[in-house]
């Protein structure tokens, strides 16, 4: 049995084959990630991302900093521990880790929506390319347990995520004042900033979000970070359009959601909260990564006058989990 008849509207389900997992993330080719090496001249690496503690308290209230434990069996907790005999000492540790608390990757099983794939006239739950809830997204179970037997991150830790990355520095365009990006004000940014994005880029938007929440040292004022950045719109059609034409497997940026949050949580029930959420993770299979730091690399382009980059961004090979952090690197 198939796993959709109805594929939703502006999506690219089953274009990468019936039992696709990576989505546009095929489109990052071996010809692609030459196109990134080409973009090296000067040797210099930019990591990325954010000390993982960071954004600091509960901004989203499920997500919390991660916490460190000394690793222990029954009888020792293996932390500062002298071994019997010749006096050495080992430290082990485990971590209880939120994986979408700071610099993150969404897997594609990040977001899915109540949608009738098999046709049967009764919406259910699904995730990019058909995939379900309950049979492929499993869980909570009795202790809260959870697996993401399909779209799990791992499927883009497997994909060799290296290529071509451009800079779009909506910070040097706009400023620091809160503002929906639309497509002229994309379009404008691109033109002026001569950023040139190619079929199998990852495009990055820069907002200087993260200097704002590194000033705010684990403190975070969600208010004025919501009073704050320039982010794109993706309850403009056009804007939406642009992305899936350009041919980019992920967007990526400094800010919480990559899109502008300003719809988010409207009592209206036609307003999509996370358009662009719906558009790449459910409809199109492109990657969203989020909470990067990106201030010195953006800096480096804007002062170089260049746009493009080496991207390497690859996912802990976490299997089952929907999110991960990550420590990216730019090499310009
Ligand atoms: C938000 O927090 C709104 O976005 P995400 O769930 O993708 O992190």
């Amino acid at each position: 049995m198939p796993r959709w008849i109805n594929r939703p509207d502006g999506s690219n389900w089953g274009d990468f084959g019936p039992d696709d997992q990576i989505g546009r993330m095929n489109w990052l080719t071996p010809e692609r990630r030459l196109a990134g090496v080409r973009e090296v001249r000067e040797g210099i690496a930019f990591s990325l991302s954010l000390p993982l503690d960071y954004p600091g308290g509960q901004m989203v209230p499920f997500r919390a900093p991660p916490r460190l434990f000394g690793a222990r069996d029954e009888h020792v907790c293996q932390y500062n521990h002298v071994w019997d005999g010749g006096g050495e000492i080992t430290c082990d540790d485990y971590v209880v880790l939120h994986t979408q608390y700071s610099t993150q990757w969404d897997s594609l099983a990040h977001h899915g929506r109540l949608f009738d794939a098999d046709g049967d006239g009764v919406a259910e739950k699904v995730y990019y390319n058909g995939y379900r809830a309950d049979e492929h997204l499993v869980g909570p179970a009795e202790d809260g347990a959870v697996q993401a037997r399909a779209l799990g991150i791992e499927t883009l830790a497997t994909a060799g995520v290296q290529g071509r990355g451009v800079m779009i520095n909506l910070q040097a365009a706009f400023g620091m004042d809160a503002r929906p990006i639309g497509y002229d004000d994309l379009m404008r940014t691109i033109d002026a900033q001569q950023v040139e994005v190619r079929k199998g880029d990852f495009a990055l938007f820069y907002s200087g979000y993260d200097r704002l929440l590194l000033n705010m040292n684990r403190q975070p004022d969600q208010a004025r970070l919501m009073s704050h950045c320039a982010m794109i719109d993706g309850s403009d059609e056009r804007l939406c359009q642009w992305i899936v034409d350009s041919g980019v497997v992920a967007l990526c940026s400094d800010t919480m959601a990559v899109e502008w949050l300003g719809n988010f949580g409207s009592p209206d029930p036609c307003v999509a909260p996370l358009p662009l959420h719906d558009l790449c993770l459910f409809k199109q299979g492109i990657f969203l990564g989020e909470l990067w730091y990106l201030e010195e690399l953006a800096a480096w382009l804007l002062e170089h006058n260049r746009s493009a980059f080496l991207l390497t961004a690859p996912p802990l090979r976490l299997p089952g989990s929907v999110g991960s952090p990550l420590t990216g690197i730019a090499t310009v």
